[in-house]
């Protein structure tokens, strides 16, 4: 399963409280206040990492919660601090708020016992007002984590409260006053995984991948900007009839091996995850070399891709049957199709320009979409 965008509620801790404790021994029955400070609680947060490709793990779990702070204690024990809990999310993630905060307010309960505030006990608002989706990917992402090892604080865990040990003075000899631990904040966020493109390009070098993004382009396709990656995908708009238009990106990098990092095998398959459609450009006439067939190109780079992730492997694919234009290529087809009787094949010359607009009409019904 691949996941792409998805909702998430998370909560930090709240802090510990300050405890209200006097020193109590054989020979001070009345010592000055010793009551601890109590633990900061715990964030939750972003970091991004090299080997998460997608956003699965939050589709099995939605609401995710950082520890509470230990409470304070006698002897100026100050309270643990609350784990922060760290998730690991995919390069190229783009955080959206998906609530508004609102305004917490703690009533006095400061003998809230066990660890930290009980929530039944503190009266306060939820914490935060949950928006629609529609408004919340209308404003501007939070922030685009494109950085391995990128952190970012999703919701920030409550203060440590304070022992009546801080309270003491020259006229406040025993104090009883404490300080409550904060309460963590809670927030719902709208998560999306940036798409490269609605398809993209997978074969072997001199399939003619450049050529037909060229031919099928409106503009020329530009280098695209995309931080997360060494490739440099060339991407390209094309138009259809209608009010419609795909992009198409061509990822330089699969080769042979490429599952197993050779090159940049794994850059390219992580990325090309990122396309709805993925379209196998095959040499019909196998141009290049004695011993390439397009029969054993389309298995090989299949085979790449299956060895990769399973999750890329199920994908939807079509298979683009390049250089028709090319005498060998007639058989070739024909021995192909029954190779893969369930994918669809397009035979085309992107050199020629032929089979262009069956090709056009076909994307248009698998991946067109209304202009941005
Ligand atoms: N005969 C023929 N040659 C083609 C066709 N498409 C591309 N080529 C040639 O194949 C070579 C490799 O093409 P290119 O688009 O650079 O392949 P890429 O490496 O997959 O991007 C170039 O010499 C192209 O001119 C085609 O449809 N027919
Ligand atoms: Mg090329």
């Amino acid at each position: 399963m691949f996941v792409d965008h998805i909702k998430i509620q998370t909560k930090a801790g709240n802090g510990g409280n300050g405890s209200a404790s006097f020193r109590r021994t054989k020979t001070d029955a009345k010592g000055g206040p010793d009551g601890g400070d109590g633990g900061k609680g715990g964030d939750v947060v972003f970091e991004v990492d090299l080997h998460t490709d997608n956003l699965k793990t939050f589709f099995f779990q939605s609401h995710h919660k950082a520890e509470h702070g230990k409470n304070g204690s006698s002897n100026r024990k100050t309270g643990k601090s609350g784990k922060s809990l760290v998730m690991k999310i995919p390069q190229g993630t783009l955080v959206y708020a998906g609530s508004r905060p609102t305004k917490i307010v703690p009533i006095e309960a400061p003998d809230w016992g066990g660890e930290g505030p009980d929530e039944s006990k503190v009266k306060m608002s939820s914490g935060f007002e949950p928006m629609d989706e529609e408004e919340a990917l209308a404003a501007e992402p939070l922030v685009d984590l494109t950085e391995i090892g990128q952190k970012f604080v999703l919701c920030k865990g409550g203060e440590a409260g304070k022992g009546n040990v801080n309270f003491k003075s020259a006229t406040n000899q025993a104090p009883t006053e404490t300080i409550p631990g904060g309460i963590g904040e809670e927030a719902v966020f709208y998560l999306e995984l940036r798409k490269i493109a609605d398809a993209g390009l997978v074969g072997f070098p001199n399939a003619g991948k450049s050529t037909l993004l060229c031919a099928l382009s409106a503009a020329t396709p530009k280098v695209a900007a995309y931080p997360f990656t060494t490739l440099k995908p060339m991407v390209g708009v094309v138009d259809f009839k209608g009010f419609s238009r795909a992009t198409i990106a061509d990822i330089p990098g699969l080769i042979e091996g490429a599952h197993k990092n050779v090159g940049l095998g794994h850059e390219f398959l992580r990325h090309i995850m990122r396309c709805r459609l993925l379209m196998f450009v095959a040499d019909m006439a196998g141009t290049d070399g004695d011993d390439r067939h397009p029969i054993t190109d389309i298995q090989m780079l299949r085979k790449e891709i299956k060895l990769y992730n399973e999750d890329l492997a199920a994908q939807p694919w079509i298979i683009i049957a390049n250089k028709m234009d090319l005498p060998e290529s007639q058989a070739n087809l024909e021995a192909l199709q029954p190779r893969f009787p369930k994918i669809e094949v397009i035979p085309i010359s992107g050199g020629e320009e032929t089979g262009l607009e069956d090709l056009k009409k076909r994307l248009q019904q698998l991946i067109g979409h209304r202009p941005e």
